[in-house]
């Protein structure tokens, strides 16, 4: 399949970090507008910092970038970058995850991120007719009373929000620490998707599906190691959010050649192919394809998977048929 087949697969990006398609270029423009020095001397020095060698070395960069990321504009600049990439790449869909927390830490209130993603995805509505919305994350190494404050803090604005997740450092920070919170989540109205396998394991994502009851995995590659899980992930059809790149860049598998993707395949499993932070991980939706395409994933392999994000999203039954 060439590059523009797949370019043209009407698909929907399930696994988007908002905050990780901050383009360097755009980092420096915003820390000028906002008067923030950034730790990096200029955009070919915090390329220099992007040879990571593990999740952590990959969200000290992140979360150090993400302290220019101050108004309303420049979430609406933020997302508008994106999806417009999104729309060039055939996503129809985007279900965009965001760290309110970090924010707050620069003195960013939630609601000036929700207004500012929220108008950046009315504005792709209409110039692409892209739907979506934003997933809520809890970021795992601060302390549960930090996510508690937080949903106290979303409650209000919840009818305006599409989920809750759990993102960042994974190991030593299992998901049922987190069981409250997305109790109280639920009883806002919020769809559960957690990362989870990414680089914890596969005990990780049977937590986030039996203490958080989440809908959808995120990664969840480390699933390959337990054949139950497999069993029971392909029998209720719970999807996993797989991001190709992000894995081989963040060293979660050692080679793209090495990733687990078909055999999680072939174990019947739904997965689906997103690009995670692609300002950092070498690529956009397309160029995750792209790299499945390589494996040897023929036409209709890859139209599945593209047809795997539809159904795998929390769009409406109507909106889903229409994209299938
Ligand atoms: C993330 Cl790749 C990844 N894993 C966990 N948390 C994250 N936050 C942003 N990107
Ligand atoms: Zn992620």
């Amino acid at each position: 399949m060439t590059s523009r087949d797949l370019r043209t697969l009407p698909k929907a990006e399930l696994h988007l970090h908002i905050e990780g398609t901050l383009e360097p270029e755009l980092a420096f423009s915003l820390a000028a507008r906002n008067g923030v020095d950034l730790p990096f001397t200029d955009i070919d020095d915090l390329r220099t910092r992007y040879d990571f060698t593990d999740l952590q070395s990959f969200l000290d960069v992140y979360y150090a970038c993400m302290a220019v990321l101050r108004t309303e504009q420049d979430f609406t600049d933020l997302a508008v970058a994106y999806l417009e990439r999104a729309a060039a790449d055939g996503v129809h869909h985007v279900e965009m995850f965001f760290d309110p927390q970090v924010h707050a830490a620069n003195g960013v209130a939630v609601g000036t991120v929700i207004d500012g993603l929220r108008a950046g995805l009315d504005s792709a509505a209409e110039r692409f007719g892209i739907t979506g919305g934003l997933i809520v994350c809890i970021v795992r190494d601060q302390p549960v009373a930090s996510a508690e404050a937080l949903l106290d803090e979303i409650g209000p604005r919840a009818h305006e929000l599409l989920g809750i997740g759990l993102d960042s450092a994974e190991v030593g920070y299992p998901p049922s620490l987190f069981e409250n919170v997305f109790r109280r989540a639920a009883e806002l109205g919020l769809r559960r998707v957690a990362h989870a396998g990414e680089e914890g394991p596969a005990a990780y994502v049977w937590e986030a599906l039996r203490a958080l009851e989440v809908e959808r995995v995120d990664h969840g590659i480390r699933s390959i190691d337990d054949p139950e899980l497999l069993a029971h992930l392909a029998e209720h059809r719970v999807p996993l959010t797989v991001c190709p790149l992000s894995n081989v860049r963040l060293r979660a598998v050692p080679e793209l050649a090495a990733h687990p993707l078909q055999r999680l395949v072939d174990a019947g499993v739904v997965v689906t192919i997103n690009s995670d932070d692609p300002s950092y991980f070498g690529g956009y939706i397309g160029d995750n394809y792209a790299a499945v395409a390589s494996l040897g994933f023929d036409a209709a392999e890859l139209a599945q998977l593209a047809e795997n994000s539809i159904t795998a999203s929390f769009a409406d039954a109507t909106r889903k048929a229409d994209l299938i």
